[in-house]
């Protein structure tokens, strides 16, 4: 039979991308058959990872923090700031923390009897409120929980070594990449919209985290000021992101509070993951079937697996590495005025609220460590075994099934992702390696239209922004071209997307009809469309069942 195959309202896709030219046709009986494309033929090969040993990279997956727990719990004070605000398992579970059902379970007596596990379990079956869950509402609760580290990703270590962990007895709470990239599998129970108790499921994206509330909480949240959206000097107190107005090592806690906890600057399910000055959050990606996946980003600054976890160790679970000679010269060679000025802000700040003793992450100069190389951005590097054992075991995370509701509709929809021009860029088959190239920032962006900002030494281009979009902001500093590609974005797994809340990096789609509807634009982002809605239906339906 004839399929009427609506191309894209963009005609010009084939031609901007410059790949692949797809034959549009049909020959018959089985839908498997019409012609068409199953991916694209990239020349880019992906760097490829050495691994280590993936049981041991589970356990740094889940707990290793390299020393975090001093820059959370002395320059953040995110423990001081929970019992100030008397921080509930229930409000908790609204930001978005999973709770492993395991370590629960398993808790000494000593920090949670078995009388108080069984109330516990009980109050989950009520409306949640004060009446009826008591202990669900109350600090001492939430307490006892981050003792028995069974809120995932907030890890606590026997810091004082006496056998007990008490975080009100010299114990410190760090954070480990389990935060972000891990939910449960809500076997216990589950918020809607937000965290949940079950098994641990790594590698799988937490879409309800609320990390801006987190990071809020904190008593002395502007130890957090480089990874916030600031307004510097150097750029004439201009300022980029989401919000209009940036903040300064003048801003008070309650000023930086009001950003960080506002989500239009800081929405759920994102963080941001750059120290330059932008306010730029991403949506938390998937970590499953790393051996697919480079580069890493979104906009595919970084090679190698563990080079990225190195900088996510070294940088962003504890920014003070950022004031190093070392720091202070990879952020002069990202920003030139402006990162000097992050960093002597940064100083300043961490002065002014009594934090010393830092950088607190354990992490050595090893031989490869020259500032600004991928290996270690910041002069340091974190221990290389356990950062290979952790490539080992996210390798070895399997994705989940798709949603498949109909099946004669995702396989429609299927051939339309084959025949008009998807496959330019995607891969049809998600157990491919996903290609390697950065898909330029014209392509994937028409209306792109940026002003220069800043010039830079090459390899980097100049600091670029389109004025009024946010979809470019994480590409103004930090892009490929830091390893002499091009400033654009990487190509992502399309897997266990039925599951997501939003769409794109900038989680500025609110679902997959609206990313196909023609409504959006031509000059919108990932500006792909279909303006019969039945075939769109057909599209959704075959990616939710990816
Ligand atoms: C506070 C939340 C958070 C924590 C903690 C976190 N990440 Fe991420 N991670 C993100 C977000 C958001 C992105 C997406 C960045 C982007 O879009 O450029 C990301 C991206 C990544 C990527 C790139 C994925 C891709 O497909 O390009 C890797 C690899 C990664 N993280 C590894 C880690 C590791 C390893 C740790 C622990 C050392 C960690 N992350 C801790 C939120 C987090
Ligand atoms: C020119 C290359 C290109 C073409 C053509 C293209 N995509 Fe994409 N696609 C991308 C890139 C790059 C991203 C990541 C964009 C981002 O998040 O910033 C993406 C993201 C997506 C996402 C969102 C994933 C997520 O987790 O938010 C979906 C879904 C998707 N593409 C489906 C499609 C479909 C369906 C088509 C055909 C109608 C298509 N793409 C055509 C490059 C392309
Ligand atoms: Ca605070
Ligand atoms: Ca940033
Ligand atoms: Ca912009």
């Amino acid at each position: 039979m004839k399929h009427s195959l609506h191309r894209f309202s963009v005609g010009t896709l084939l031609a901007l991308s410059g790949a692949v030219v797809v034959a549009v046709g049909c020959n018959g009986d089985s839908s498997n058959s019409v012609a068409g494309s199953d991916g694209p033929t990239t020349t880019v090969s992906p760097v490829v990872h050495q691994v280590g040993n993936a049981v041991s990279g589970k356990d740094v997956f889940r707990n290793e923090t390299f020393g975090n727990e001093k820059f959370w719990t002395d320059a953040m004070r995110l423990p001081a700031g929970i019992l100030a605000k008397s921080f509930t398992p229930v409000q908790a579970l609204q930001a978005g923390l999973m709770v492993d059902s395991e370590a629960f379970a398993s808790a000494p007596a000593a920090i949670i009897s078995n009388a108080d596990k069984a109330a516990i379990l009980q109050e989950l079956t009520t409306d949640l409120t004060p009446a009826h869950a008591p202990k669900l509402n109350n600090v001492n609760t939430t307490v006892a929980l981050i003792n028995a580290n069974a809120i995932i990703g907030i890890t606590t270590k026997d810091t004082n070594n006496d056998g007990v962990i008490n975080i009100a007895n010299g114990d410190k709470t760090g954070a480990t990449c389990a935060l972000c990239h891990t939910i449960t599998d809500a076997s216990v129970f589950n918020l809607p919209n937000g965290g949940s108790i079950g098994k641990r499921l790594d590698g799988r994206a937490n879409h309800n985290l609320n990390f801006g509330a987190l990071l809020a909480l904190a008593n002395n949240t502007r130890a957090y000021l480089p990874l916030l959206q600031m307004q510097l000097a150097a750029n004439n107190n201009q300022t980029l992101g989401r919000s209009t107005t940036g903040l300064t090592k003048n801003s008070t806690e309650a000023e930086v509070d009001a950003y960080v906890s506002n989500p239009a600057n800081y929405p759920v399910g994102t963080f941001d993951d750059t120290f330059d000055g932008n306010g730029d959050p991403n949506h938390n990606p998937a970590l499953f079937r790393t051996d697919l996946a480079a580069p890493w980003g979104t906009e595919g600054s970084i090679a190698r697996l563990d080079n990225f976890s190195n900088l996510v160790y070294t940088g962003l679970l504890d920014p003070t590495g950022i004031t190093t000679t070392a720091g202070r010269a990879f952020l002069h060679q990202l920003g030139g005025a402006a990162g000097d000025e992050i960093v002597d802000s940064y100083v300043q700040v961490l002065a002014a609220t009594n934090v010393t003793g830092y950088p607190f992450v354990t992490a050595t100069t090893a031989a490869s460590a020259v500032s600004g190389t991928e290996e270690a951005p910041l002069g340091v590097r974190v221990d290389n075994q356990k950062l290979l054992d952790m490539n080992a075991y996210l390798n070895s995370l399997q994705a989940p099934a798709g949603v498949v509701a109909d099946a004669a509709a995702g396989q429609r929809g299927r051939n339309l992702f084959r025949t008009t021009g998807c496959t330019t860029c995607h891969n049809v088959d998600q157990t491919r390696p996903v290609p390697a190239n950065i898909v330029s920032m014209k392509t994937i962006f028409p209306g792109d239209a940026p002003v220069t900002l800043a010039q830079r030494v090459p390899p980097l281009n100049p600091v670029l922004d389109t004025p009024g979009n946010i979809f470019d902001d994480k590409m103004a500093v930090v892009n490929a071209s830091i390893r002499g590609d091009i400033r654009g974005t990487a190509l992502p797994l399309l897997l266990d997307l039925a599951r997501k809340p939003n769409f794109l990096h900038d989680s500025s789609v609110p679902n997959l009809d609206t990313l196909l509807n023609p409504s959006r634009g031509a000059t919108a982002p990932h500006p792909f469309y279909f303006s019969d809605a039945a075939q769109r239906a057909d599209m959704v339906e075959f990616l939710r069942g990816l």
